[in-house]
């Protein structure tokens, strides 16, 4: 049923695909068919608010974006599992995590070839557990996540940038703390360390390097996307969060001068956690074991932008977007996930 619905998602939107390369083919490549719109899409082209994109010459962005992710009951690779089933083997288990996120962007552009861009986060974990004797208890952990530093190069560009490929290298800072403690069933032990998911930052310089295409059209745009993750090393815990690779196929529509739609597919590898934090006892509750991180995810993600218009509210974006999983393989026992809303404000000045 589930693979179904991917066949029929991929046939529709490689169909759709086909018809823009087609129209695009028919189109002659004159700078005035650009209509205002495809300007402003110039300006921002995106598909989605975390998208990798570029600016002109000279062209500032702040960007603010609220990220809510909730997970709900475990599961071992595709297969769920019940609470009984887990307290099995541990003394603990995890039954819900919510993961919010405040992101700040600031990008500059010195050259139409080459955006750099910034970003910090403050994130909120809260996760609910059962414990064996029945006893639920709830933790969180809050603050601020890891510094990305980057930049976005323009490697190739066609026909007034119908075509584009971008290149971009970003390095995350580990400034995210992965010492969080909170109360656990019992009170009267004082605070413990944290398992790995509820941690802010990963302890370790990651380098994220990607590559982009873009086509766009006079009132669409379609592209593809694969990031990568790579940690650098151990952190002062003794581990390193898993690498991860990610590939996108992506579609968007301008239905006029404000509006715009997309569609997204979305698929992400994450391997498991090198090393062990050695206050953690992996005995204890699934989280905490390093073989029971990343997995393999594939995301269906649709969304909009609304452009503003008018002289105090130009070059300002709204972007919404919705995701949810179509699939998940997960190393060992992990949460699932519900769900990702995205809400975003960008400013190009
Ligand atoms: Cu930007």
């Amino acid at each position: 049923m589930r693979y179904d619905l991917v066949r029929a998602f991929l046939f529709v939107f490689l169909s759709v695909a086909h018809s823009q390369i087609t129209a695009l083919q028919a189109q002659d490549e004159d700078l005035e068919e650009l209509d205002l719109a495809a300007l402003l899409d110039e300006k921002i082209i995106p598909a989605n608010v975390l998208g990798t994109h570029t600016h002109m010459t000279g062209e500032w962005m702040v960007g603010y974006t609220y990220m809510l992710m909730p997970m709900e009951g475990m599961a071992s690779g595709t297969q769920k599992l019940s609470n009984a089933d887990v307290l099995q083997n541990y003394m603990v288990t995890p039954t819900s995590m919510d993961m919010q996120m405040h992101m700040f962007h600031v990008m500059y552009a010195p050259t139409d070839d080459l955006t750099l861009m910034g970003m910090a986060g403050y994130r909120d974990n809260s996760m609910d557990h059962i414990t064996r004797m029945g006893t639920p208890f709830t933790t969180t952990a809050s603050g601020f996540g890891d510094i990305k530093l980057g930049g976005i190069y323009h490697a190739y560009r066609k026909g007034f940038d119908k075509e584009r490929i971008l290149l971009s290298l970003s390095v995350s800072l580990p400034t995210g703390s992965i010492s969080k403690t909170d109360f656990l069933a019992n009170p009267a032990i004082g605070k413990k360390l944290l398992p790995y998911p509820m941690q802010l930052g990963s302890g370790t310089f990651d380098l994220h390097p990607g590559i982009k295409y873009i086509n766009r059209g006079e009132r669409s745009a379609w592209g593809a996307d694969l990031d990568f993750t790579l940690r650098l090393g151990k952190n002062s815990h003794e581990y390193a969060l898993g690498n991860s690779i990610e590939a996108k196929l992506w579609y968007r529509y301008q239905l006029n001068d404000w509006l715009a739609p997309f569609l997204q597919i979305d698929a992400k590898s994450t391997g498991r956690i090198k090393g062990r934090d050695p206050a953690l006892n992996s005995m204890l509750v699934p989280t905490a074991d390093p073989d029971n991180q990343g997995g393999k995810v594939v995301y269906l993600q649709s969304g909009f932008n609304i452009f503003f218009q008018g002289k105090t509210l130009d070059g300002q974006r709204l972007a919404v977007e919705f995701l949810v999983p179509i699939h998940q393989d997960l190393n060992g026992i992990q949460l699932r996930t519900r769900w990702h809303l995205r809400g975003g404000w960008q400013w190009v000045f």
